[in-house]
């Protein structure tokens, strides 16, 4: 047992000053105003510090076959890393090779994840259809806790998905009450702007956002909410970075439709100038996709947030170190997509986002948090400070600073695209499952201690309990 004394506990909802005590059951077991400590329990002296949900990353790619090379994080370092950041939970992604079984992809990322340090989930990608995708999104969805798809309308030849595909996942998932998840880039654009910028003989990772323009992400996220909206189907878009995107998010919404929008904290402080460093391999680091945008971007991201016309923030983290990276020193094609980030979401946020007056404590914790514990319907035993929730914190220090580095962080990864960025708001404790887990820089991650969460689907009348669940998200 452990108690959290002298905090100040700031939920998506309330601010106020209260103690937490984690029972034995790795639950919360208590939370209010001078707790007493039951015999042989713990005392964590939290004065002047914030006491909040544990942060939820609802987009990782640990250990991922991709581009021919696989994630340099695996399930337990890069989710140690995200304990010492203050990120209790992630969502992952199952890659099923295209016409393999879905059924089978998940049990293997599920053995693959057994040695996860904090708690997971397991978003799965539709990447072809036919009768097994059909019957295995049937099981998945009521065996496996499974209740998000994931499609990705880029990388042609591979993980890209058409209309028709789309159309029939989306309808299958709307009739088994979970929700899609979109990679909003028009795959065939890409493709065609990235032989014709070979063929003029750009070849560096300046070619990989002049392939993915704005208007690539702009339409796709059009499209995929048209065809969400024709089907009467809830959506979610990942990493949105334009403003064409957030602007065809918000147009829905007004219009009465459910699509919810995720940022990536990269997208939110970091802009296209890195693709000018004049050493490729510099520049080969922040290839990812959606790529790094003009700066007036950030703003409508910012704005997005603010607003909550955008939902939720995450990472995409998906490592590469310099060997990797350096695969595609002669055509950015075969640069493997993907940067890191886990580790630092939350104090970029924090700086950028609360200590700049963009956002509040409150929203900071909805933003990183308790929103995505809501869409993924893990709420409130997720994203929450209550009694019977699991004991999942982060004890805040919003005065404290740190500078960002590879040199220092967790992360199995030889860069980092924060490097050298001064943040004030640090994690100084984070308790996982009711286990002190990250104390003031010492990092006690256990392999293999985190648990997979069941996340369960909305019935099938999912219309009226989504309207219910998701109020105010
Ligand atoms: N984008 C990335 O940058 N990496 C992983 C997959 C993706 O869509
Ligand atoms: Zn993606
Ligand atoms: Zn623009
Ligand atoms: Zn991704």
């Amino acid at each position: 047992m452990l108690l959290v004394r002298g905090g100040t506990v700031v939920t998506a909802e309330t601010t106020g000053r209260a103690d937490v005590l984690c029972g034995a059951d790795g639950r919360i077991a208590a939370v209010g105003l001078d707790l007493e400590a039951p015999v042989g329990c713990a005392v964590l002296d939290a004065g002047g510090l914030l006491v909040m949900p544990g942060g939820i990353d609802p987009h990782t790619h640990m250990e991922m076959p991709f581009m021919g090379t696989v994630s340099s994080d695996d399930f337990y370092t890069g989710t140690a890393a995200g304990l010492a950041g203050g990120t209790t939970m992630v969502i992952d992604f199952v890659i099923p090779e295209r016409g393999a079984s879905i059924l089978k992809a998940w049990k293997h990322w599920r053995e693959k994840a057994q040695k996860a340090a904090s708690d997971y989930g397991l978003h799965v990608a539709i990447t072809h259809w036919d009768d097994t995708v059909h019957a295995e999104m049937g099981i998945l969805t009521r065996d496996c806790g499974v209740n998000s798809f994931k499609h990705f309308m880029a990388y042609k030849g591979a993980l890209m998905v058409d209309d028709g595909v789309l159309l029939r996942s989306i309808s299958r998932a709307l009739e088994l009450g979970a929700l899609c998840n979109v990679h909003a880039e028009n795959g065939d654009a890409v493709a065609y702007l990235q032989a014709d910028l070979l063929r003029k003989g750009v070849t560096g990772a300046k070619g990989h956002p002049l392939s993915r323009p704005p208007e690539v992400e702009g339409e796709a996220a059009q499209r995929v909410i048209a065809i969400a909206g024709l089907l009467g189907a809830p959506l979610y878009i990942v990493h949105v970075s334009t403003e064409e995107a957030t602007r065809a998010i918000t147009e829905a919404r007004a219009r009465g439709q459910r699509v919810y929008g995720e940022v990536l904290a990269q997208h939110l402080v970091i802009d296209d100038s890195v693709y000018d460093d004049p050493d490729p391999l510099r520049a080969a680091q922040y290839v990812m996709s959606p790529p790094f945008r003009p700066r007036h971007h950030q703003k409508a991201l910012w704005a997005g947030l603010a607003s909550g016309q955008l939902q939720t923030t995450a990472t995409d983290h998906c490592c590469f170190c310099a060997p990797q990276k350096s695969a595609g020193q002669d055509d950015f094609t075969r640069i493997p997509n993907g940067t890191p980030g886990i580790e630092d979401r939350m104090s970029v946020l924090w700086h950028h986002g609360v200590r700049t007056g963009r956002l509040t404590m409150q929203e900071f914790v909805a933003v990183t948090s308790t929103n995505t514990a809501k869409i993924f319907n893990i709420h409130p035993r997720k994203g929450s400070v209550s009694v019977g929730a699991d004991a999942d914190l982060v004890l805040w220090d919003p005065d404290a600073s740190r500078t960002i580095s590879a040199r220092t962080h967790h992360q199995n990864v030889d860069y980092n695209v924060f490097e050298g960025m001064e943040v004030t708001g640090v994690a100084r404790h984070t308790i996982s499952g009711g286990r002190h887990v990250w104390a003031d820089g010492d990092l006690r991650a256990v392999r293999g201690e985190g648990r997979y969460v069941e996340r369960p689907c909305f019935s099938p009348d999912m219309t009226a309990e989504l309207r219910r669940a998701w109020v105010g998200v």
